[in-house]
């Protein structure tokens, strides 16, 4: 049976929030963000301030040079958390196949659903109208056969548009697609393809195939079924966890011997979003010892002065204050430089409790992960 898949995207859904509720903040170049002057982040930031450049991650400051007249609120986490809250609400009424990707990201599986005539477009041009009445934003919708095909197709007329890929236009419209619109093809998977003459999914052919194979293993095999626009993986109503972390950009870069006191604050962080998250119903211990956390790994990640960045992961599970410090030293030793970022966290295990504690040993990584999902 030919499946309906819709994936849903908010446009620039916190600044999107900050303007529904101040009509001051209209009309003009607008960011939601850290302060440049304490080196902050851009967490996303309005169309205007994107046709300067500006964009998500970027630093404040270099933003605010970028665009001098932008605007930078801080965010209002509570206000976005209940605006995702109303919208997971109106796509619950279509399907309860909804898969949550972020806040502001879900994939509908409406194959089965008969409200709308069954037509996956009405539902859509529904849900994007309650969208808009009820919360007073706009989302972009993309429909089509399967998650890829939809996720792809919502970025296509963003902001506040609607896009059908029918099954008959895929092999039309894949060759054109560049590599880079790939999921998990990131900015060092996409050199290695570039490398190997792979720039638009038209240069994977047979040949090609074989060698991603070989390259790559599973991802490689995965890359060139999503390059054909085939994707057989289900809508998932509840997508496990697969990480908790925390993370500071620190206001002034710090030297290796000086990090102690931020390491301590992250872990402690991290602790608490640990048991928080535990508070609300995630299980993270053994059902034989209710004090060992089941976590498959834990990791750091480090972003030195010039920008280089480096994650340091390990299947020791001890998830101690130590182990954090004995990433922190190998991921530091490969670039020796001051220390802007840190990070810490823990990948939970894909079926809590499975995992045998006592088998698993010290293995570091070397270097951040082409393919890892983080
Ligand atoms: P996105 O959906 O990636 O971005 P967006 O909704 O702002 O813009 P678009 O129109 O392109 O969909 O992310 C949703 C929210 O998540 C975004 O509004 C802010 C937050 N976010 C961050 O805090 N940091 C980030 O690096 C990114 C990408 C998003
Ligand atoms: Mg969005």
């Amino acid at each position: 049976m030919q499946r309906k898949i819709i994936h849903c995207d908010a446009d620039c859904f916190f600044a999107a929030i900050e303007m529904r509720d101040n009509i001051a903040l209209q009309g003009i170049p607008l960011a939601v963000g850290g302060d440049p002057s304490r080196r902050g982040v851009i967490a996303t930031c309005n169309y205007e301030a994107r046709a300067f450049g500006v964009r998500s991650a970027m630093a404040s400051a270099y933003a605010k040079k970028l665009c001098p007249q932008l605007r930078i609120v801080p965010h209002s986490m509570e206000k976005y958390r209940i605006a995702a809250q109303q919208m997971r609400a109106i796509f619950e009424d279509y399907t309860h196949l909804v898969e949550p990707l972020s806040l502001d990201e879900a994939f509908l599986d409406v194959s089965s659903t008969r409200l709308c005539r069954g037509s996956a477009t009405l539902i859509a041009e529904e849900i994007r109208r309650r969208v808009s009445a009820e919360i007073g934003i706009t989302v972009s919708i993309g429909i089509s056969s399967n998650k890829f095909l939809a996720k792809i197709a919502s970025d296509w007329k963003k902001p506040d548009g609607l896009t059908v890929i029918e099954p008959s236009q895929v092999s039309a419209f894949m060759p054109n697609l560049p590599v880079s619109s790939i999921p998990g093809v990131g900015r060092k998977t996409l050199a290695k393809l570039n490398n190997i003459g792979i720039h638009y999914c038209s240069d994977i052919n047979s040949n090609k195939k074989i060698e991603l194979i070989q390259r790559f293993g599973k991802f490689g095999q995965r890359l060139s079924e999503l390059a054909e626009g085939r994707d057989d993986r289900e809508v998932q109503p509840h997508r496990p966890r697969k990480s908790i972390s925390v993370e500071k950009t620190l206001d002034q870069d710090i030297a290796h011997d000086k990090s102690e006191p931020v390491l301590s604050e992250l872990y402690l962080r991290l602790c608490e979003r640990i048991s928080g998250l535990s508070k609300n119903g995630l299980s993270f211990t053994d059902s034989s010892s209710k004090e060992t956390p089941i976590f498959s790994s834990i990791f750091l990640k480090i972003t030195f002065n010039d920008f280089s960045k480096t994650t340091v992961e390990t299947s020791d599970q001890s998830h101690s204050l130590s182990a954090y410090r004995q990433l922190l030293d190998v991921g530091w030793k490969r670039y020796q430089k001051p220390i802007r970022l840190l990070g810490v966290g823990v990948r939970l295990s894909e079926a809590p409790g499975d995992i045998d504690i006592m088998s698993c040993q010290l293995d570091f990584f070397v270097d951040e992960s082409v393919i890892g999902s983080h």
